[in-house]
């Protein structure tokens, strides 16, 4: 089997970087993103601070009451979480890396393993530029920062991506797998949490190279042989787990708010096709065909409101998208006196391209 490339893509203090992109004005201080819980004015968590937040201690999952004290005297920004905003970017930034992957995984709102073992033909140099190229584009089309890890598997791609934040790009090459990895805390290795690492602890394992020094049966007697095995395997920086994308999306959407509350029927029209157009885009992206079309509206007074049609049959046509969205809007706009202050548009009851194609075949007897 070749040596695969593998990336981790991760966003740059992600919710506070989105806050900083929309309002340039808050660049430069310290950016704290909570999640107030309502019950009194402080009473929450951080969900995210920029680095110079990070600077005074602050940092995600402590009170917000104590980033407060931290910050007391400083020009500091607190914002709430607008995770509708975060994933918007996060679509269109996922988008991009996908783009640039052979396969992809998205694992979380704001990080992807992309294997690149092929479009760089297994050549470190070739993987440098491409993470140099991804980040640029990111930075270039969506503004925003990340920091990425090579290695020859997700796990040593995860952890190279720590190395080095926020703007980081750490490769590691598989010769170098094993420096890399012994003088790093156990903690860094994924499923090391914090449990484990006491109980490592105990057993004066501390650094990931006294982990893979440490003899194989005595980890399996005390974490079990599953586990036992991927801790050992895991210090040697032996990892399989193929890059794969996760299962086919529910449906694949895009909202955004209107210049002006409205319902002037070609006023949203022409934003609503600015939004099929993504939409559709991210379909063929994914090779996924489609058989509801939906239409969203909030209104001035932020009720919502949609409107769906489903076909018989599943297709992959854009103008069928695009009328479908204007019968649907001009039927809205009709029953209702609102005015619309953010339209969206959804396709949904997805299936993938090869499988219709499949069941032709299958249906009519014949296969090539
Ligand atoms: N997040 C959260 N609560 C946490 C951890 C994270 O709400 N306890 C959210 C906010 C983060 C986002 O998830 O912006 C991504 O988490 P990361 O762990 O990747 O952290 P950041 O992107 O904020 O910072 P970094 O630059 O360290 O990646
Ligand atoms: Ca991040
Ligand atoms: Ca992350």
């Amino acid at each position: 089997m070749q040596a695969r490339i593998v990336m981790l893509v991760d966003l740059d203090y992600f919710f506070a970087q989105c806050e900083e992109r929309r309002k340039p004005a808050i660049r430069g201080k310290p950016v704290v993103v909570c999640v107030y819980s309502g019950r009194t004015e402080d009473s929450g968590a951080v969900s995210t601070a920029n680095y110079v937040a990070r600077k005074y201690g602050v940092k995600s999952g402590i009170p917000i009451s104590l980033a407060k004290k931290k910050l007391k005297g400083v020009d500091a920004v607190f914002l709430p979480v607008d995770k509708e905003f975060y994933r918007e970017v996060s679509d269109r930034i996922m988008e991009i890396l996908r783009s640039h992957a052979d396969s992809f995984e998205q694992v979380g709102i704001d990080e992807a393993y992309l294997d690149v073992t092929q479009r760089t033909k297994g050549n470190h140099q070739e993987a440098e530029k491409l993470a140099e190229t991804i980040k640029d584009d990111v930075l270039d089309q969506q503004k925003l920062t990340c920091s990425i890890g090579v290695g020859p598997n997700k796990l040593v791609a995860k952890i190279a991506a720590d190395i080095q934040k926020p703007d980081g790009l750490t490769l590691v090459r598989p010769e170098e797998v094993q420096i890399f990895l012994s003088y790093l805390p156990v903690r860094r290795l994924v499923g090391v949490g914090r449990k484990t690492e006491k109980k490592l602890d105990t057993l004066d394992v501390r650094t990931v190279g006294q982990l893979g020094r440490f003899d194989v049966q005595r980890l399996i007697d005390v974490f079990g042989r599953k586990l036992g095995t991927y801790f050992h395997n895991a210090a040697f920086g032996i990892d399989d787990e193929p890059v794969q994308e996760r299962s086919e999306p529910e449906s694949v959407s895009r909202i955004s708010t209107l210049k002006e509350d409205t319902r002037d029927l070609e006023v949203i029209l022409n934003e609503a096709y600015r939004l099929c157009d993504e939409v559709y885009s991210r379909l063929l992206q994914r090779e996924l065909i489609y058989r509801s079309v939906s239409i969203h509206i909030v209104a001035s007074d932020l009720s919502v409101h949609s409107r769906s049609k489903t076909f018989d049959n599943p297709t992959s046509d854009l103008e069928t998208f695009k009328n479908t969205v204007k019968e649907l809007l001009e039927k809205f706009l009709g029953e209702s006196d609102v005015e619309a202050r953010r339209v969206g548009v959804k396709l949904s009851n997805l299936t993938k391209k090869e499988d219709l194609q499949k069941q032709i075949t299958n249906f009519f007897g014949y296969s090539k």
